[in-house]
């Protein structure tokens, strides 16, 4: 197992948390005396930065949302001068304005190391040629994972998003190895490469490096399959870096938090009291080490859990597993909770549906319902009623046993549905009016 700072990602459990500790302390004082958004916020509530003792004391600290960005848009949270700030990014909100965040050099720094670890520890070597399919611009994923690879020392092609078929050309002529992309966006690059004819296992590709939504085992299993590769899962938020907060090693056995820079914290989702270890609930995340806009206790609204026990590539840091869903896109349906990655996993394992689906809800007098809108892998299928009729059943009972809930089940054309080369949408939800 190959490492890239090794001695960090191994260090025993009691120096990483006294490290956390040293670095929590100073964390606190530098954003109270340098942001006035904290110095509020703690003097409101009694807290001095001296109250932190333990790791454990972090829960003095008031939260921070995504509001608290919008409310102090642009710089309000900024702990630097601009003339130490070499980037600013910015999450694409889709209303009201967006999350604008500003690194120093050091920043910079971290935020590549953090990045490449993952990528080492996926198996990404200098040698690799990485094609990489996030949209460049604001966006953090690809100019974070564009750093990450150059300190591997590897060969980054910044083909941004979209133009498919290009991108499958260049994948060919220029002998690509790994690939860089999300995974709707993945999918829908292997989706495009069968229709052109490409033999994925006569290409170079070998590793695929997905993050920026969520995705589940099941969909990495389909990445693999269709684009004969090894896949990576990691996982980052605008406010807190961008990618590179944790991610997956070889073995895949959930993705190893860069604790010795966040601090993580496991919440439950309503009342925000602390979860016992191991327990599913929204992640909060601390930055340790950030210097142009510490945060403090970011609720990332994100589903997971943590587990602390060792993994056994060797890495010490604790791994967050996938994430199930966001608390904002859980859906309700006649009182029973459903996450868009339930119904991903089973239509993923399924040979005879595409990877594309669209959810659609909407309320019929004073009940909810659940339609999905599933592509057939072969047209032909559509000429057939009662082959098509047992597909349908036979979905509709398997999503019955895992959502314990009767759901709508419509097949559609292949192709026919909306692809996505960034985050998809998949869900639409007509009960909102927006
Ligand atoms: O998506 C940062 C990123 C870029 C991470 C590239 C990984 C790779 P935002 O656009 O601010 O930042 O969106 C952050 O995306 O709160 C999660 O809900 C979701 N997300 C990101 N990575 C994963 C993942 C980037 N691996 C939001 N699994 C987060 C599940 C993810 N959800």
């Amino acid at each position: 197992m190959e490492f890239f700072q090794k001695d960090i990602e191994t260090m025993p459990r009691r120096a990483i948390e006294a490290l956390q500790l040293e670095r929590l302390k100073a964390i606190v004082n530098y954003a109270y005396d340098n942001v006035p958004f904290y110095k509020r916020k703690l003097d409101a509530v009694g807290v001095k930065p001296s109250h932190i003792r333990t790791l454990k004391d972090v829960r003095l600290l008031p939260l921070t949302t995504k509001d608290d960005f919008r409310d102090n848009y642009p710089y309000g949270l900024f702990a630097r001068p601009m003339r130490d700030i070499v980037r600013v990014h910015a999450s694409s909100g889709t209303t009201g304005k967006p999350v604008v965040v500003g690194y120093t050099k050091n920043d910079l720094d971290v935020w590549s190391d953090i990045v490449a670890r993952f990528i080492v520890a996926s198996g990404g070597r200098s040698d690799d040629i990485v094609q990489n399919a996030f949209g460049y611009g604001l966006f953090t994923g690809a100019l974070g994972l564009h750093m990450g690879w150059e300190k591997v020392g590897a060969t980054v092609v910044p083909i941004s998003s979209g133009n498919t078929e290009r991108q499958i050309m260049l994948m060919q002529d220029l002998g690509v190895t790994a690939l860089v992309a999300t995974p709707s966006y993945g999918l829908y690059i292997g989706e495009t490469m069968a229709r052109m004819g490409v033999d994925p296992s006569a290409l170079k590709l070998r590793l695929g490096f997905f993050g920026a939504e969520a995705s589940t085992k099941e969909t990495h299993e389909q990445l693999a399959k269709l684009l004969h590769i090894t896949t990576n899962d990691n996982y980052g938020l605008t406010e807190v870096m961008g990618p590179g907060v944790a991610g997956e090693c070889a073995l895949k056995t959930g993705m190893h938090i860069a604790e010795d820079h966040f601090l993580a914290e496991i919440v439950d989702p309503d009342t925000f009291e602390p979860l016992p270890e191991g327990e599913t609930g929204e992640l909060v995340l601390t930055t340790l080490t950030k210097e142009g806009v510490p945060v403090l206790r970011y609720r990332t609204k994100d589903l997971t859990r943590i587990i602390k026990q060792p993994c056994p590539c060797g890495r010490t840091m604790a791994r967050m597993e996938k994430v199930v869903g966001r608390t904002d896109d859980m859906l309700i349906i006649r009182g029973v909770n459903v996450f868009p990655s339930q119904i991903e996993s089973v239509l993923m394992e399924m040979d005879e549906v595409a990877n594309s689906y669209e959810i659609v809800v909407d309320r019929i007098g004073h009940m909810d319902s659940l339609e999905v809108l599933i592509e057939i892998t072969d047209g032909k299928l559509l000429l057939d009623y009662g082959e098509l009729e047992s597909l349908r059943e036979k979905i509709r009972a398997r999503l019955r046993q895992v959502l314990q809930l009767d759901v709508k089940v419509k097949l559609v054309e292949p192709m026919s549905l909306k692809r996505f080369e960034g985050k998809a949408k998949r869900v639409r939800d007509l009960r909102k009016k927006d």
